[in-house]
């Protein structure tokens, strides 16, 4: 088991803090790894804190996330579509967190299944940014 913690990010949330801030806040994903890596610091251990809009990179990134200290993960909009994310997610032998700025279950029905979060260790949602800080708190609890 190694000392790094995976953050992932799925698609759009590079814009996170530039549109719909009444559902996603203000903050950005900028924001979002600062509150990661003062956990990961306070615990001595190294962060990779990444994002893309490409499923296939997600995918390598839990791959290399599969022996690390714990992985969360937002996978956004392929949350509710990706067998192939939640097929990599199976192979971790770290802890998985998956996390949601929003609170997907007030919102359409078609966001509230997700393929993830049969994996996962725990599920946050609707916390907003911190959501991250508390998922990566819970992998050194
Ligand atoms: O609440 C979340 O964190 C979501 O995972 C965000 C996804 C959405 O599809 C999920 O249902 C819930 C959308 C990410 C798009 O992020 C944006 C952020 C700011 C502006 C535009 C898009």
């Amino acid at each position: 088991m190694s000392d790094t913690v995976y953050v992932l990010n799925g698609p759009n949330l590079n814009l996170l803090g530039t549109r719909q801030p009444e559902i996603y806040g203000h903050d950005t994903l900028e924001d979002v790894q600062r509150l990661c890596e003062e956990v990961c610091t306070a615990n001595r251990a190294t962060l990779e804190f990444h994002q893309s809009n490409a499923e296939h990179l997600l995918i390598d990134w839990i791959q290399e996330a599969r022996r690390s200290r714990g992985l969360v993960i937002n996978p956004a909009g392929y949350t509710t579509t990706s067998v192939a994310i939640r097929d990599a997610l199976l192979t971790c032998d770290c802890p998985i967190y998956e996390v949601h700025i929003s609170n997907i279950h007030k919102r359409e029905a078609f966001r509230h299944n997700s393929y993830v979060s049969g994996v996962a260790n725990g599920v946050i949602a609707g916390f907003g940014i911190l959501g991250y800080r508390y998922a990566v708190e819970r992998i050194f609890a």
